[in-house]
């Protein structure tokens, strides 16, 4: 059999957030994050994303007021910041070619609208990035990442104010003006669509500063103001960095008709195009018609400013970049049918597919299908950015940790990525892991939903000597970079 393996110079690394991972919430001239605010919900339903994701301008205001990082996880994440070295040597160790991370706004501009930028914030991710150099492994920036600085919450009103588009391209003059020679990868937005299932991460929305406003106008116009700002970032990046490759970051949702009824296999359609909506804006560099008709079907008017359309068309993404965990099944409401969560949302369950603990079913011919649809639409590079299991990972009494069922996971979705290289002719860039190190959960806030190949020793409530320690799957995934994949056919 001829040996199969991955394209030369193929990107294999992980993924991180700096809010889910830097901690150091406060270090460095930091200035405090939405993240930050974000209050632990360890009593509720990991799988009720609608109350993990809800908040107030109480909740944030009570944040402000105390300096708990037990019921406040984003707060102090696995302490990258302090353990920024360890980290990178462990990420080389596996042969790492690339690294996900993202740029804190508030640790470069801890207001959002300062007149100056931090040195010290600065000063700290051009040593992350040296570091990275040291080993040869390539940054993979994502400009924002869920951390709005809060002051632009609660004195603009998050992404709904406009100004925050000017003070967004200037935070991305300065880092693409600083890092012009350390990075050549970028991604503006991370899942720009996620606004609409948690607004106040993404957008720094909270409803209640919006009273007689529909809200779902609120968001939409946030989002066309971070479709703009998408635009003059790529804009920027392509004139300070030349050569530099900007993407957008797309949460890759892959649904199934339950059955062949046709009313089925039409909600599915919709529901995909409800996805693609928004790739769609940032690589044609306009509103696809059905968006613009589901904005007149619900009587959301966003307002535009005179060039904003030409902005966007002017500035399109190079690559597309995405996130994809799991598939789910898509009907008609009917009784009888199982409920499925996945990565903040809700459909029915595949019964032909495993799950997860937390309940996302694990379906590597997903990716497939995935990378085949979207290399169809685009016709552009494609880069996996996310990508991983979110698991109980034990440490036994022998101080190791047998996470074989990562391995299964990622063993299944790495032969898929190659199949669509090679059987579907998709061209991928490289890939990501989520996450390559045990960090914060996006949604739950949980350290226990473990996705590294690296443990962090650090429980829910930030309890432990956050030491590092290999995972079985360390091993594997270094074998894997090492064999550019081949290693995934061996007996
Ligand atoms: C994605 C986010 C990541 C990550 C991931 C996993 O939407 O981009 O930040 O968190 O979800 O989700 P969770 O952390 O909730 O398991």
């Amino acid at each position: 059999m001829t040996r199969r393996e991955f394209p030369k110079g193929f990107l294999w690394g992980g993924a991180t957030a700096a809010n889910q991972f830097e901690g150091a919430w406060k270090d460095g001239g930091k200035g405090i994050s939405v993240a930050d605010c974000a209050r632990a919900k360890f009593d509720i339903d990991v799988k009720d994303y609608k109350k993990q994701n809800a908040i107030t301008t109480e909740d944030v205001l009570k944040a402000l007021e105390t300096e708990d990082t037990v019921y406040y996880p984003k707060r102090r994440g696995s302490d990258f910041y302090h353990h920024y070295k360890e980290d990178i040597a462990l990420l080389a160790e596996m042969g790492f070619k690339c690294f996900r991370m993202s740029i804190a706004w508030s640790r470069i501009f801890p207001n959002g609208d300062d007149s100056q930028p931090n040195e010290e914030g600065l000063a700290f991710y051009d040593r992350v990035f040296d570091e990275l150099h040291k080993y040869g492994i390539e940054p993979l920036v994502t400009m924002s990442h869920y951390e709005p600085p809060i002051n632009l919450v609660l004195n603009y009103d998050g992404w709904y104010s406009r100004e925050l588009i000017t003070l967004f391209t200037r935070f991305v003059e300065t880092i693409c003006t600083r890092y012009r020679d350390k990075v050549k990868y970028w991604l503006t937005f991370n899942e720009i669509d996620s606004m609409i299932r948690h607004p106040y991460t993404t957008g720094g929305l909270i409803e209640d500063r919006f009273p007689g406003k529909n809200f779902e106008e609120v968001i939409f116009q946030a989002m066309h103001h971070q479709f703009v700002a998408s635009a003059l970032a790529t804009k920027i990046c392509h004139e300070i960095i030349p050569g530099s490759m900007v993407g957008c970051m797309l949460t890759k949702r892959t649904y199934y008709p339950y059955s062949c009824k046709p009313e089925d296999v039409l909600l599915t359609q919709q529901n995909m195009r409800g996805t693609y909506c928004y790739s769609d804006a940032q690589v044609f560099g306009e509103y696809p018609s059905y968006l613009l008709a589901r904005f007149k079907n619900k009587g959301i008017n966003i307002v535009k400013e005179p060039g904003d359309d030409a902005i966007m068309k002017q500035y399109p993404v190079d690559f597309v970049s995405f996130s994809y965990y799991s598939s789910q099944c898509i009907a008609e409401p009917r009784e009888g049918l199982e409920h499925a969560v996945g990565n903040n949302s809700t459909a029915y369950k595949n019964p032909y597919l495993p799950s997860s603990e937390w309940g996302w079913q694990i379906d590597p011919i997903g990716l497939r299908i995935s990378l085949v649809d979207l290399y169809d639409r685009y016709r552009k590079p494609l880069f996996v950015v996310e990508n991983g299991l979110g698991a109980k990972d034990v440490v036994k009494e022998d101080g190791t940790i047998d996470d074989q069922y990562r391995i299964d996971y990622f063993s299944g979705h790495f032969k898929a990525m190659l199949d669509a290289i090679e059987y579907d002719g998709v061209d991928l860039m490289g890939y990501t892991s989520w996450a390559c190190i045990d960090l914060v959960s996006e949604s739950t806030k949980q350290m226990s939903k473990r996705y590294g190949f690296v443990y962090v020793d650090s429980d829910d409530y930030g309890k432990g000597t956050f030491k590092r320690k290999r995972k079985k799957s360390f091993g594997w995934y270094k074998k894997v970079i090492a064999t550019n994949g081949a290693s995934l056919f061996e007996a």
